[in-house]
């Protein structure tokens, strides 16, 4: 399958429309990490899912690569004010890892390795907004941006988009994770401008 979402293509012709207020386009990739890049090789890769029951969904690499893949063209927005246009990604939407996680809680925050974490409803996490993603323009993603796997919520802010993946715990309130503790938005849309609390 493959997804162009909101922000890329149809709007070409007006560039004024391309970036959310404040941002101006890259063609760079900044690396914005709050430590060193943790190594988490493949054969030790492990994404669980914990619901407020205390059921966990685990998943190997393995088993992540053998759910279907989508691939995804879309626009970011780092909070320091890049955005970069129409890139591509490849991973598993956050609707199949979810295909049979029951759960009654509104919020999730995303763990990382290295301890990261970050808060989203888990309404933005579903219904085409999120992936797992482990390729980035056709090659696998580099450690330094995530790698093997990270969030990809690109609707939202990307510090959102939580590099090194590790869990998803489901929570019933909506808890600040790392940035938002530091004075971040809760939220993050870049379209609001919702930068800081
Ligand atoms: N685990 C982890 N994920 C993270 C971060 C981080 O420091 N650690 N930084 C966030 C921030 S602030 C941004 S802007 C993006 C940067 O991703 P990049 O380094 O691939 O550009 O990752 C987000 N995800
Ligand atoms: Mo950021």
């Amino acid at each position: 399958m493959s997804i162009v979402t909101r922000g890329f293509g149809g709007r070409r012709d007006d560039p004024g429309d391309d970036v959310p207020p404040g941002q101006f386009v890259t063609q760079d990739f900044p690396v914005l990490s709050t430590g060193p890049t943790p190594s988490v090789d493949e054969a030790h890769w492990q994404l669980a899912v914990h619901t407020e029951t205390g059921a966990a969904h685990r998943w190997s690499w393995d088993e992540l690569m053998s759910l279907p893949a989508e691939d995804v063209t879309t626009d970011i927005h780092c909070v320091t004010h890049w955005s970069k246009l129409g890139t591509t990604w490849r991973g598993v939407s956050l609707d199949t890892l979810f295909a049979d996680v029951e759960t009654s809680a509104d919020f999730v925050m995303a763990h990382s390795y290295g301890g990261y974490t970050t808060n989203v409803p888990l309404q933005d996490l579903l219904d085409g907004q999120s992936w797992v993603a482990y390729e980035f323009e056709g090659e696998p993603l580099e450690p330094v941006h995530g790698g093997p796997a990270r969030l990809l919520v690109p609707h939202l802010y990307f510090w959102k988009s939580a590099k090194w993946l590790r869990g998803l715990v489901m929570e019933d309130d909506d808890q600040p994770g790392f940035w938002e503790s530091n004075g971040y938005h809760a939220y993050g849309d870049p379209w609001l401008e919702q930068r800081y609390s």
